[in-house]
């Protein structure tokens, strides 16, 4: 299959039905910077194409072609958790059925046994444990570092940060401090739901609110963490809120410039106190995809996580503003306790097809997204 690349194609100039969408496409065309009222208007619009089109206009500006993924593996040490969030089936109570927490020892077996493809990437993220000392988690990174010293290890949602750092009775400068020393590298995107108090109490009252994500962010940028920032939809949030939690993590990006990946999430209800509601679509996870990209022009990178939408909608969403699908994951927890029903895993070669077959070019990246060059069971990165 041979395929045109992106800035040799031409640009056919932009049709829709839907004229709300016409002054936010001379702002896109122009590079100009998006309104809240642009991002509920783009929320609106029955014109899904209209839509991706504009986003996938910005997506091949910054990235032409390429399409990034990465061979990563996740460690999940421990489901018990304090926090009993409604949008979650993963987490448990200290002593509940179906509670595991995981030995030192066990969580470097379990890191070894997706080695094989030499992953690049540890994503490590658990439970709010009650009782595990500060210490587990340092050692629990130091251990790795030391056994798998060229996989970068990034671990601890900004809520596991907050949390960890009151556990250990210390400041979160001072836990992001002792997270760097123990041979943490960068932190995943997690816990960020919606900023929305609304609708954070229904869905995660016992997390750290809007603001202290916010904050914790910030904080861990500026002592030189490199980021990712997810949002949850499909729950009980509204236009407005979606809108708001973008352009909260655009003014923060404005700031720090420490967030690497926009990664959207869709609510998988089984299992969880909030499974009334209905699973999300195609089209939903479509239009989060690309008003992700069209409003957070501060952002490198929009992932559609092959995970959460299925490989056939990641393939599509690449043609919808994303440039990355995430990685081969090896062993995924968290949506699968909620009852998503994609492969747990997938090979690096499956990626590869997946992204070629979407007519983009395929680029193993690390977690840092440089350029990653393979050898039989080794790889290198590009400096
Ligand atoms: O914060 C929990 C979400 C997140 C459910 O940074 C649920 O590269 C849907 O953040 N339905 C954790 N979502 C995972 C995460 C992540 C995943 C992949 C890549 C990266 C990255 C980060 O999972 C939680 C929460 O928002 N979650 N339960 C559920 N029932």
């Amino acid at each position: 299959m041979s395929y045109t690349s992106a800035s040799s194609r031409p640009r056919h100039s932009f049709q829709t039905d839907d004229s709300a969408l016409l002054p936010i496409a001379e702002k896109v065309q122009a590079g100009e910077r998006l309104s809240f009222d642009d991002g509920v208007a783009l929320y609106r619009s029955g014109d899904i194409l209209a839509v991706g089109w504009l986003a996938n206009l910005v997506r091949e500006r910054l990235h032409g072609d390429l399409a990034y993924f990465n061979v990563n593996r996740h460690i999940n040490p421990t489901n018990v958790c304090v926090a009993s969030c409604r949008l979650c089936a993963f987490g448990r109570k200290k002593g509940e059925a179906g509670t595991y927490t995981m030995a030192l020892e066990e969580a470097y077996e379990t890191a070894a046994s997706g080695y094989s493809e030499a992953v690049t990437e540890f994503h490590i993220v658990g439970g709010l444990h009650p009782d595990l000392p500060f210490e587990y988690f340092m050692d629990l990174v130091s251990g790795l570092k030391e056994r798998f010293p060229k996989v970068h290890i990034k671990a601890f949602t900004m809520v596991e940060v907050a949390f960890l750092a009151k556990r250990g009775k210390m400041t979160i400068p001072e836990a992001l401090e002792r997270m760097k020393v123990a041979g943490v590298d960068s932190m995943p995107g997690g816990g960020a739901e919606i900023f929305a108090d609304r609708v954070r109490h229904i869905i995660c009252d016992h997390k750290i609110d809007g603001s202290e994500w916010l904050e914790t962010a910030r904080l861990a940028h500026k002592m030189g963490f490199r980021s990712n920032a997810t949002m949850l939809y499909g729950h009980v949030e509204n236009d407005e809120d979606r809108v708001d939690h973008l352009v909260k993590l655009r003014e923060v990006q404005d700031e720090t410039g420490g967030f690497q990946t926009f990664i959207p999430l869709s609510f998988h209800p089984d299992h969880t106190a909030l499974a009334h509601i209905p699973k999300s679509t195609g089209m939903l996870d479509m239009r989060q995809i690309a008003v992700g990209r069209l409003m957070l022009d501060n952002f490198s990178h929009i992932k559609s996580y092959w995970q959460m939408v299925t490989p056939k909608m990641a393939q599509i969403s690449l043609r919808f503003g994303a440039d990355d699908i995430d990685g081969t994951v090896v062993e995924e927890k968290i949506y699968h306790d909620a009852g998503a029903t994609t492969p747990q895993g997938m090979r690096r070669a499956d990626l590869v097809r997946l992204i070629t077959e979407a007519g983009r070019v395929p680029v193993e990246r690390d977690t840092m997204y440089r350029a990653v060059t393979r050898s039989e069971d080794s790889f290198t990165v590009a400096v």
